[in-house]
């Protein structure tokens, strides 16, 4: 059960500086790895735990994507939770407002809302040797916890790019990630900036109300065709009475996304259909060979994430579209120059120009013993053990944190799996009695080790492109370069030899013991 305790005043003041509230488990984020993480708790009894979440509903990006066109990629059996199955899908691919349901069910379904503090921003999150715990600030009060799991999201901090001129726009700036539903687009000049996931589903969903949509192009994307369709509602009814048939075709659409790895991470020429098939498509839907050529990629599908569209190449091509491939110069009051010179009135600029994902802002707040923080731990580039743990922060476990990303499948798989390797390690923490785990250095160079091995050759570094799967040296710290089964297996149950624990009963400062 959770606790209040009353404690010292904490150096910084605020309203709630006095009370710190004591729980086992504090988890950051609501999004599907921190709503994973809080119904495996809940699942098997355990309820001294919370949630902070700094806005005021679960969800994480699907919340926080609200963007015209915003859907999911991968088809909504494979993108959802194992144990949670949804009959109810209407579409193969979802958009935001089900997913953004399907969460919010899910999280009442479990009961993990009573547990979620919104409006709770973490602000630092300390750990201290003495008293072993984790001592948590956020916007909604103190907490201490004995184990703190991370599930901040690698897609949840939006990048703003530095284009000179920009502050002083007199129009609306909003990025896709925190549109504003309230501002009205219809009849606007509209410049799109970036032509990723995001943008690929803006582009078409604004292009039929405003007067003119700039697409702002520095690199241009593979586009593979949708094969979006309604589920009839026959096929709902036998998904909700023979859950074995959805569940069969889930593992349909999860062994047929996992044969790109082959492509992507083994034999490249096992990429070549789908580039064939992408050509095709942008043949098919582009009639102006100039334009085609423009939105023609010249580095290997699959370096940057695959895009799937069937309404993004005829949108840039509509009248009221135009690709800008020049560059920004500069951006003025109340127009976008490019690098050609030409100036583009400019009422509306929408940057969907991605998300700090290499450089985590969480990982600033997060201080390890002798108050290292992760990003100082990170400066050359994001190490763990088995994406999950770090040496020099106990007791700290991170869900969709370093090379745990995918560009090919469900990001839910790899979130179920970390969600069962911390459940783990934690029932390993009562089974034996520990109060404190932490992983080794040479656990974590081993598993550096491994990831550097598994992407020599990969498509990500040696497909010709930049993207934001490498970190500033080029290194890939955010993907994981395998088959998707093989990080499961590694993650079934805690590596106990790569640990090293402190019994509950021993004193602050005893030496710990390895496995
Ligand atoms: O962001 P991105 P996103 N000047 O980083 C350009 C997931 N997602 O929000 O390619 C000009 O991919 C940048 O150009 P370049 C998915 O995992 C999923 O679109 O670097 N342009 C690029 O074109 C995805 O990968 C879904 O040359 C600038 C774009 O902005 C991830 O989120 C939907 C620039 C950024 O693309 C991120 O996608 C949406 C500058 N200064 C998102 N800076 C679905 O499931 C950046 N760019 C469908």
């Amino acid at each position: 059960m959770t606790s209040t305790l009353e404690t010292q005043p904490a150096a910084a003041p605020g309203p709630a500086a006095a009370a710190v509230r004591e729980v086992r488990v504090a988890i950051i984020g609501s999004g599907f790895a921190g709503l994973g993480m809080a119904i495996a708790l809940r699942r098997r009894g355990e309820h001294d735990f919370v949630v902070l979440e700094r806005a005021d509903d679960v969800g994480g990006t699907w919340r926080d994507n609200t963007y015209p066109g915003a859907a999911c990629d991968v088809q909504s059996n494979l993108y959802s939770f194992s144990f949670a199955p949804n009959p109810d899908w209407p579409r193969s691919y979802s958009e935001q407002p089900e997913i953004q349901a399907y969460l919010q069910a899910t999280a009442d379904r479990f009961g993990v809302r009573e547990h979620c503090v919104f409006g709770a921003d973490v602000t630092s999150a300390r750990w201290d040797d003495a008293s072993r715990r984790w001592q948590v600030r956020t916007t909604a009060g103190e907490f201490r916890a004995q184990v703190l799991v991370s599930a901040a999201g690698a897609l949840a901090d939006p990048t703003y790019p530095d284009i000179p001129g920009l502050d002083g726009f007199a129009g609306t700036v909003m990025h896709s990630a925190r549109w504003d539903d309230s501002h009205d687009l219809t009849s606007e000049k509209v410049a799109v900036i970036g032509t990723g996931a995001s943008a690929i589903q803006v582009v078409p969903a604004i292009q039929p109300i405003v007067d003119s949509v700039a697409v702002y192009q520095r690199t241009p994307a593979w586009v593979v065709p949708r094969t979006d369709h309604p589920v009839k509602p026959l096929m709902r009814t036998l998904y909700r009475f023979v859950p074995g048939l959805q569940r069969a075709v889930r593992s349909a659409l999860y062994l047929f996304r996992e044969f790109l790895v082959i492509g992507m991470a083994k034999q490249r020429r096992f990429l070549k259909p789908v580039a064939k098939l992408a050509r095709t498509h942008l043949h098919r839907q582009v009639r102006d060979p100039k334009l085609r050529a423009a939105l023609t990629p010249d580095y290997t599908i699959g370096c940057k994430r695959i895009l799937i569209s069937n309404d993004y190449f005829p949108a840039v091509a509509a009248p009221n579209a135009e690709l800008v491939t020049a560059g920004i110069a500069e951006v003025r009051e109340h127009s976008i120059v490019d690098r050609d010179g030409i100036e583009r009135p400019t009422d509306t600029i929408v940057l969907a120009t991605g998300f700090h994902v290499t450089d985590l802002p969480i990982a600033e707040k997060i201080c390890g013993r002798g108050g290292t923080s992760l990003a100082e731990v990170w400066s050359d580039g994001m190490v763990s053990n088995r994406s999950s743990t770090v040496a020099g922060f106990p007791n700290l476990f991170l869900l969709v944190g370093p090379n745990v990303g995918v560009g090919h499948t469900s990001m839910v798989y790899m979130i179920e799996s970390q969600v069962a390797y911390v459940d783990d390690a934690l029932q390993t923490m009562d089974a034996e009695g520990l109060e404190v785990l932490e992983t080794t250095e040479q656990a974590q160079q081993a598993y550096r080790d491994l990831i550097a091995e598994k992407s020599k050759g990969t498509v990500w570094l040696a497909g010709g492109c930049a993207s934001w799967y490498l970190d500033k040296h080029g290194h890939n710290t955010t993907l994981w370069p395998d088959f998707t089964f093989r990080f499961r297996r590694l993650t079934r149950t805690l590596d106990r030899e790569n640990y090293v624990g402190t019994p509950a009963a021993a004193p602050a400062g005893t030496p710990e013991v390895a496995a």
